[in-house]
């Protein structure tokens, strides 16, 4: 019934909605195009999971799909400039670390972040979603999990050797998220998603991931929320 409520209030085809969906369109559109060449590079990088990997990549490349259908369906344009400028700070992390042969860095950018602030945001978005975009992306989030998986297991599988790395790679690319997801505030608003469940949704995804790798509750509390209050 409250989601009722909160669905009633949105006009999906009010310029007010439709302007903010043509930014956070946009940066779902680059996220799923990121992510699939993300896992493309991880298969060169991993060569023994390299089909695994190109399974997930064509995924990436389904969800962009289901996506841009979202945006046409209301006739929306994305932004697509503004998208990749909102990436552009996990994309040259994740570039360099691939081009170092950091596997771990890579893994953490795209299996834990990326995966774990995509499933936030669509889990925060499906119940305020148009029915279209709904189906769209109850279908996606549950792909989502499966890559969060790969990273987890991958990592927990190497874990002693990956601690280091992936303490490192955290420090230096989860403030970014939080920028990142200040920059989208306004416009997740607009959407009816509040930040607040953004910021909750992720801490939860992440801090299990963590956990399943082998981190304490301790070591978990100090990583997840690096960053986040300066
Ligand atoms: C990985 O498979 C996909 C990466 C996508 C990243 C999306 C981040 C989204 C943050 C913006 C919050 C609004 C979400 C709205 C959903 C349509
Ligand atoms: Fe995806
Ligand atoms: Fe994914």
């Amino acid at each position: 019934m409250q989601q009722l409520a909160t669905q009633s209030e949105l006009d999906f085809s009010s310029e007010t909605y439709k302007d903010a969906y043509s930014r956070i369109n946009a940066i779902v559109i680059e996220g799923e195009q990121e992510a699939h060449e993300n896992y493309i590079k991880l298969a060169e990088l991993l060569p023994e999971d390299k089909e695994q990997l190109i399974r997930l990549s064509k995924m990436e490349s389904r969800h962009k799909k289901g996506f841009e259908a979202c945006g046409r369906n209301l006739k929306v344009t994305p932004d697509m400039e503004f998208a990749k400028d909102f990436f552009a700070g996990l994309h040259a992390n994740f570039q360099t670390a691939a081009k170092e042969g950091k596997v771990v860095t890579c893994l953490l950018i795209q299996s834990l972040i990326i995966e774990c602030f995509a499933i936030a945001a669509y889990n925060i978005y499906i119940p305020v979603a148009d029915s279209f975009a709904r189906k769209i992306t109850e279908g996606v989030v549950k792909e989502e999990y499966s890559h969060l998986n790969f990273g987890e297991v991958w990592l927990q599988e190497n874990f002693e050797e990956s601690k280091a790395e992936l303490e490192e790679a955290n420090r230096e690319n989860l403030p970014i998220v939080w920028k990142m997801l200040n920059e989208v505030e306004q416009d997740a608003e607009t959407l009816a998603m509040e930040k607040e469940a953004l910021v909750e949704d992720f801490m939860i995804q992440y801090g299990e991931a963590l956990s399943n790798i082998g981190f304490t509750t301790r070591d978990i509390m100090r990583l997840s929320a690096y960053g986040l209050r300066r």
